[in-house]
């Protein structure tokens, strides 16, 4: 039970009623929920089944009652989001051998990931989100996987900075507008490649923070997660952070890739994708609970520790509020933990006493530069960008 409050002193948990949140913050997985649960693939297996909601093979997502409330999430919690089957598992057999192709710079040429480790070094936390992410609450049921708030979680990631790479091989070519990356995936045959590769491009200006990450939360990077290289860009959502990426090119124009000419837009409901919509790039202020959550167990009246995420893409949380009667009026809640940098998220609390009763709890983040967290979504075909704070509230019923 100290599992559900590692900010309140020991003392205080044991005293009745904190003891509401205890079978909420634990997330283990009832015996019927496990059943239903897929199997975890192969090269997931040493995931925590517990932790997630297996979609499919390639998707998988963390539960909602499964997050913790420390700042960074375990390797073994974190959301799967494959386009393609990754690579086979022998490419992380020799990784400093892995190569990638770097152009649209005065010298291009190929580095291996041992050239990497030469140039640079820096680490970054970062929220990693699938633009997917809170597609489960469009009423319209987008086609792609339903999430709810588990595809997404806040890593460390170290590797060398993009630009010490690009200033290394002589700096950019001149007039280059995009940094374009190139998964390393096998690609299926007897399709044009260009259907199915893994290949998104964003405005050069991600050049400052981006970074080519050879580990994740201190250890090398796992097939899952885009090892042995990958792309990764602080404030960009996740499918721009490309893994086991094999080319990195600055670039005039966009990548015609269907992922990024098609895939992956802003279409307006009743309207078909096409590459004048705006694509998703930079993430949104955004924040949820976790707990206590409605897939986590049953709650007693009393007084509890409402607990979440908040983050607002490239900028700093500002503040979060609460409420406790679906956003009618909202409560400043207080951001605790370490602050890791305006790319990560900061977990809040609010301390609230609960009624015997139902309660819609919601959490509403405001950023460094005063954008708010919407109440509702922007509709749009493919469910993406959801950062609505009625659609991530939380039903819970107290006895
Ligand atoms: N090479 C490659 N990179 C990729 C993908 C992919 O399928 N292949 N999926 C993208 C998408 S849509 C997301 S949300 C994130 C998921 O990262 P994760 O699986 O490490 O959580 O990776 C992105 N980078
Ligand atoms: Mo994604």
């Amino acid at each position: 039970m100290t599992d559900s409050g590692p900010f309140l002193p020991r003392r205080k948990l044991l005293a009745g009623s904190a003891v509401a949140l205890t079978a909420a913050g634990l997330g283990g997985l009832s015996a019927q929920a496990r059943a239903q649960n897929k199997a975890l693939p192969a090269y997931a297996a040493w995931k925590d089944a517990n932790a997630l909601t297996v979609h499919s093979a390639n998707t998988l997502e963390t539960r909602r009652s499964a997050f913790g409330a420390s700042v960074i999430t375990p390797s073994d919690q974190l959301y799967i989001r494959n386009n393609l089957p990754p690579p086979d598992a022998s490419v992380l057999s020799d990784r400093d051998a892995w190569e990638l192709w770097v152009e649209g710079v005065k010298s291009p040429r190929a580095l291996t990931l041992r050239d990497l480790k030469t140039l640079g070094i820096e680490s970054v936390a970062t929220v990693l989100q699938c633009s997917g992410n809170g597609r489960g609450f469009f009423p319209s049921k987008p086609s792609g996987t339903p999430w709810t708030v588990g595809a997404a979680g806040c890593v460390m990631w170290t590797g060398v900075p993009l630009r010490a790479v690009a200033q290394a091989l002589g700096g950019v070519a001149d007039g280059r507008k995009f940094i374009t990356g190139t998964g390393g995936e096998k690609l299926p045959e007897g399709v044009d490649p260009k259907s199915v590769i893994v290949e998104r491009s964003v405005p050069i200006q991600a050049l400052g923070e981006a970074l080519l990450a050879w580990e994740m939360n201190g250890t090398p990077l796992s097939i899952a997660h885009g090892g042995p290289l990958r792309l990764v860009l602080p404030g960009y959502q996740g499918v721009n952070n490309i893994k086991y990426i094999k080319r990195l090119a600055f670039t005039d124009a966009e990548s015609d890739a269907k992922i990024m000419a098609h895939g992956y837009r802003l279409t307006p409901p009743g309207g078909t994708a096409n590459a004048s919509q705006p694509s998703v790039l930079e993430m949104n202020v955004k924040s949820w609970i976790n707990s206590p959550s409605d897939d986590g167990g049953p709650l007693k009246a009393g007084r509890v520790q409402i607990v979440g995420v908040a983050f607002g893409g490239g900028q700093a949380v500002k503040q979060v509020e609460v409420s406790l009667d679906g956003g009618k009026s909202w409560k400043a809640a207080q951001l605790f933990g370490p602050d890791l940098g305006r790319f990560a998220w900061r977990q809040f609390v609010l301390s609230a006493e609960l009624p015997a009763g139902t309660h819609v709890l919601a959490s509403r983040a405001t950023d460094a530069s005063g954008q708010v967290q919407p109440q509702d979504r922007l509709e749009n075909v493919g469910g993406y960008n959801n950062n609505s704070w009625a659609d991530h509230a939380v039903k819970v019923t107290v006895a």
